[in-house]
């Protein structure tokens, strides 16, 4: 990362970080910055919010209002904050288990309320932190301490998840390529509304080992091939759809956002 990025935008007291090599944490944290400069947001009007894991320890790293709150609840956080600051551009970052898991609930009323939050899940398909349980969005059948032989569960697609509760902007990306996360984010932060941006990431220390995923450049490279921009993934025929990450913006809608409903009321009286 070039280096004023770093000075202007890190904590740089606060590192080094405490990311394993090869963890794609850090290139989804860097992604955030990037959006964030090439937006040009004051940096004292951005709030990151994040809950608690390997991700969520981004907020403590970076420079602008930042609360590291608790397990599952970055998004009761978020909205109370944008409630009372409705200026500030509210930004979550939350692991696959603390926000689907414990913060399923937080997230599908974010959704149906349009609040306008921009939402950014690192997804490494485990938990991380606590040393590889299995998440809601491990895939049937893979492995994890809390699977040994395999999860009998089904897996959330947390995007359908989150269009289906409301969102008004729903996107996809990989830590294989940044450029888009970049550009998702900076998409997300537009959308006056609530915005969920799914970026799929690696973990070679719990995820892939327990999968045998092979190191981080092997996962790399799993994403690369089988990743597809949606457009072509809706060309394709029915077989040949099966496992392929399907990347891009996969939703953009319009409603009403929560905020600005709420203080209408409030001004009318
Ligand atoms: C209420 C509560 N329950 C459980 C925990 C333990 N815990 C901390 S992080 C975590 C899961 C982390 O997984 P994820 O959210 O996917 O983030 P990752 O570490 O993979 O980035 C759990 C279960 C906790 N801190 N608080
Ligand atoms: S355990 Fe996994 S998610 Fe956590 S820092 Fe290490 S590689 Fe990253």
């Amino acid at each position: 990362m070039p280096s004023q990025l770093v000075d202007k935008y890190f904590r740089i007291e606060s590192l080094p970080h405490i990311w394993c090599p090869g963890c794609g944490n850090g290139i989804v944290t860097r992604s955030i910055v990037k959006a964030i400069d090439n937006l040009g947001l004051d940096q004292d009007k951005v709030c990151i919010v994040s809950g608690i894991g390997c991700s969520s320890r981004a907020s403590g790293y970076l420079d602008f209002n930042t609360i590291h709150t608790t397990h599952g609840r970055a998004l009761a956080f978020a909205t109370g904050i944008k409630f009372a600051n409705p200026d500030l551009h509210v930004i979550v970052i939350t692991g696959d288990g603390d926000c689907a898991a414990i913060g399923g609930n937080h997230l599908i009323h974010a959704a149906r309320r349009n609040i306008d939050i921009t939402t950014v899940v690192f997804n490494n398909n485990i938990y991380g932190m606590t040393g590889g349980q299995y998440s809601p969005t491990t895939p049937t059948g893979d492995k994890g301490t809390t699977a040994p032989y395999g999860n009998i569960d089904a897996n959330f697609d947390l995007c359908d998840l989150a269009k289906a509760a409301g969102a008004t902007y729903v996107s996809r990306a990989t830590v294989y390529a940044a450029n888009m996360i970049i550009k998702q984010v900076e998409d997300g932060v537009k959308n006056k509304g609530f915005s969920f941006i799914e970026t799929i990431t690696t973990c070679p220390t719990y995820y892939g080992r327990k999968n045998k995923k092979g190191d981080a450049v092997d996962m790399m490279t799993y994403l690369k091939e089988n990743t597809i921009n949606k457009t072509a993934y809706d060309k394709l025929p029915e077989e040949k759809r099966e496992n392929k990450i399907v990347v891009g913006e996969l939703y953009k809608g319009q409603r009403p956002e929560y905020v600005e409903k709420y203080n209408k009321i409030i001004e009318s009286f």
